[in-house]
């Protein structure tokens, strides 16, 4: 045995804490380089226009600018996401535009300057003749049959058209006993992390490197795309990534912005930095969610599902973003729209559709909210229909028996569907909540339920079933100790808040027997972590997670093979524990893990013959099935304000379940910053177009972030269905809380609606479309 199960499971107060909660963490603005200069784009102010000329003359020659670049200048090919399937349309995002801009705030001409206020002064002096053209800002106008094109490559404006799911599902809608339909859009938001994008670039002579610092999370990535624009080999860029404030999907795709600056950077041969502004960030960044579901579904008088039928459109903007693809979106809608419910026949249409606004990249949960919220408002409908309760119409359909093979091909793994379900009714019941909606005749009060599960774990398998051309999966973990017994683990994920400086040290530290404060998480930095795919899509615990446990079991044998030979033992009477490598069968035979590294490095005579100095192990780990899949139940409780139209959460439960959790303190902490952002999702953020394709969100006033007010006590009970394919029993959860929210607070919000006969399927749900629908029972 290696070690004890002590510190997986335990609430480990999060090692980084200390330093980012006293404004020590380094983030990309935190770091000084003499001689450093600044970068400001000039951002184009028409949604669509021919690019005539572009003149930075007098960009030049303002004080403190020392060079100005439009493309021409940099001559650099851009970024082309590829899909390898027929049915998706490659096109090229080019770092900067040349002849044609397709967004408002597309990039033109990067200025560098001495300082940023040089260079936003540079930036007015740009002079871009545009010739404007038309354009379309919503699906419809993308797909009229007089629509102009974002791409001439493009037919229909449309990145992807995918029919995944064909079966013939129109006899089954003839006969059905009930067939209900929801037409739901969800709208256009902005990932908003704290720290918004940037970079810092500079070419290093001694290293024959570009060192690239850059809020990211997935610096191979980034690597990859930096040599392959600027022509240099991956051996020559160093991608490193300090301390992020958030990311939450907009910085797992890789920006043009960024490679612009380190283009700058190696002309200059002189350090660049680039610091997104809020403004920018806003509009000109990567955005996501705008999508159109038009689904209808067929139950029998029983209220079983009996088939589906889906149409998908996923507006995704100008271009298509490297490497997910513009089809990351509908892709995912349409493998994962059944979700935790048994569904025998299902139909899907999914498209990704090109319109004149920025790029969007794939935002927590990705298209998982939208599918939610489709599933629970066809169950919430079916049950009206037939006279169920709308709890019953959901038991009688959830997968409940694993694991179980979806109409959809994906494989789902042992999880706690209907056990969630109950639990969280139980406790809103046992709490008075429905008393009080049915007796409160002076309040407008519902209660909302969202039964979901997260596909998490993406493994190599799994992409490569998407055809991506770049296909992540696996990660790699590098375990080393060093001669004073201090261990360093080197990982492939890149956490942007997660805590894995904590979580994947607890998971080194019980296969070595340490505790977790002697393993250092090293990460984000190619030169130093052999490889990996960074941080997105829930698999950092999963995959990240399965590598670590790998590598230091490799290395806790290694350990205990040196300290059977330094006891006069075998390795299997060898435990690792606290510190101190200790023979089973004699409580006085043990020797401090510490001495063991100090022989393993610095008295290598003492080794065994055939073993080689030092102390380190290496592991892969990958996810060979569809992935594993959490699930959850919502529970919330909304209040309407007849005069105001505003809707106040006052009770929200997540009942969850994540498998083994490593850390209960983090993922309670996951769990509530993914709901703040599911609950902004269903209420308060929107980023609005006009007809001229001009973003209406120019600003945090505009754009409605919750803050602490909004957002109620989030309460969260777990359940626990281990994952038997990850090392840790583990599976992933990152995304949960967002997945669920829209789709909880949307059900309460109806179910409050429920005199009036209205029901909403659109979010956000503004106090206007309350107070409409209120007005509906006056
Ligand atoms: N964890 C655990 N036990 C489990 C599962 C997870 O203790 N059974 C821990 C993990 O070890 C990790 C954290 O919970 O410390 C999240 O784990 P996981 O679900 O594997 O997700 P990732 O670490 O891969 O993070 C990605 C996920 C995604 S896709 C987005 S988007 C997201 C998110 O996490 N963006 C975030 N959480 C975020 N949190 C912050 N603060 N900022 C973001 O940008």
């Amino acid at each position: 045995m290696t070690g004890q199960r002590t510190w997986v499971g335990a609430s480990v107060p999060r090692k980084e804490d200390p330093r980012l909660l006293t404004g020590r963490g380094r983030f990309v603005d935190d770091l000084r380089q003499a001689g450093a200069l600044s970068a400001a784009f000039v951002r184009s102010p028409l949604a669509a226009a021919q690019i005539n000329a572009v003149d930075l003359s007098g960009v030049r020659s303002v004080d403190g600018v020392l060079a100005a670049f439009s493309a021409a200048d940099l001559g650099l090919s851009g970024l082309t996401a590829l899909l390898e399937r027929a049915e998706f349309t490659p096109t090229t995002m080019p770092i900067l535009a040349a002849d044609r801009v397709r967004y408002a705030g597309e990039p033109v001409a990067i200025v560098v300057a001495d300082d940023p206020y040089a260079a936003e002064d540079g930036i007015e002096q740009a002079i871009v003749d545009y010739s404007p053209g038309r354009l379309v800002t919503s699906i419809g106008d993308a797909l009229a049959a007089d629509a102009p094109s974002v791409h001439d490559e493009l037919r229909a404006n449309t990145f992807l058209a995918v029919n995944p799911f064909s079966d013939d599902v129109d006899e089954v809608f003839a006969a059905a006993e009930c067939v209900v339909r929801t037409s739901l859009s969800s709208q256009r938001q902005n990932a908003l992390p704290l720290e918004p994008r940037g970079c810092l670039a500079e070419w290093v002579d001694r290293d024959d490197q570009l060192v690239v610092h850059i809020s990211s999370q997935v610096p191979h990535q980034v690597r990859t795309a930096l040599a392959r624009c600027l022509g240099l080999r991956e051996r020559q860029v160093r991608v490193i990534v300090p301390d992020v404030g958030g990311g939450f999907g907009l910085k797992c795709v890789v920006g043009r912005e960024e490679i612009a600056v380190a283009a700058a950077a190696l002309r200059l041969r002189r350090p660049v930095k680039w610091i997104e502004d809020r403004r920018e960030g806003l509009f000109a960044s990567f955005l996501g969610r705008e999508q159109r579901h038009q689904v209808r579904a067929a139950f029998d008088g029983d209220g079983r599902i009996l088939a589906l039928d889906a149409d998908i459109r996923c507006d995704v903007g100008a271009y298509s973003v490297f490497p997910f693809t513009s089809g990351v979106e509908p892709l995912m809608a349409a493998a994962e729209l059944p979700g935790v419910y048994q569904v025998p026949r299902y139909r899907a249409r999914a498209c990704a559709i090109a319109t004149n606004k920025a790029p969007t990249a794939p935002y927590r949960g990705v298209s998982r909210p939208q599918i939610v919220l489709v599933m629970e408002r066809l169950m919430e409908r079916a049950a009206r229909e037939l006279g169920l309760d709308a709890l019953v119409v959901r038991r009688r359909n959830l997968i409940d028996t694993f694991p179980y093979i979806g109409v959809n091909g994906i494989t789902y793994d042992p999880g706690s569907y209907r056990e969630s379900l109950d639990r969280c009714e139980q406790r809103l019941r046992e709490e008075g909540w429905f008393e009080l909606r049915d007796g409160a005749a002076d309040r407008v009060i519902g209660i909302g339920f969202a039964c979901f599960n997260e596909r998490t774990g993406y493994g190599t398998e799994a992409f490569a079933q998407r055809k991506m051309s770049v296909v992540p999966g696996y990660d790699i973990s590098e375990v080393r100790m060093d001669p004073g017994g201090g261990v360093t683990v080197t990982t492939g994920t890149s956490a942007h808040g997660q805590g894995h400086e904590t979580t994947l040290a607890q998971i080194a530290a019980d296969q070595l027997g340490l505790r977790p404060d002697a393993v250092k998480v090293r990460q984000g930095d190619t030169d130093q972590v052999s490889y990996g795919w960074g941080t997105f899509a829930s698999r950092s615990a999963a995959i990240g997670g399965g590598a670590v446990r790998l590598a230091s079991g490799k290395l806790a044998t290694r350990i205990r093979v040196i300290a059977a030979h330094l006891l006069d033992t075998d390795e299997d009477n060898i435990d690792l524990d606290d510190g101190w490598c200790r023979r089973r069968d004699d409580p006085d035979g043990a020797v401090p893990i510490a001495e063991v590294a100090e022989v393993a490095y610095l008295r290598a005579h003492r080794l065994p013959k055939d073993l080689d100095p030092g102390l380190s192990a290496q592991a892969t780990f990958d996810v060979l099935t569809s992935g594993t899949f959490s699930n959850a139940t919502h529970g919330v409780v909304a209040e309407l304000d007849p005069r105001t139209g505003q809707t106040r959460l006052l009770r929200y439960l997540v009942v969850e379940d994540c498998g083994v959790v490593i850390n209960p303190k983090i993922v309670d902490g996951q769990v509530r910053g993914g709901v703040a952002q599911g609950i902004a999702g269903a209420l308060y953020e929107q980023i609005g177009y006009d007809a001229d394709g001009q973003p209406t969100a120019g600003s945090l006033i505009d754009y409605l972030v919750p803050t602490a007010a909004e957002i109620p006590e989030i309460d969260i009970e777990h359940l626990e269905t281990p994952c038997a394919f990850t090392e840790t029993g583990a599976k992933g959860m990152g995304e949960g809380g967002t997945i669920g929210a829209p789709a909880a607070v949307l059900n309460a919000v109806n179910d409050a609606l429920r005199d009036t006969g209205v029901e909403l399927d659109a979010v956000p749900i503004t106090p206007e479309h309350v107070l409409r629908a209120l007005e509906c029972s006056r």
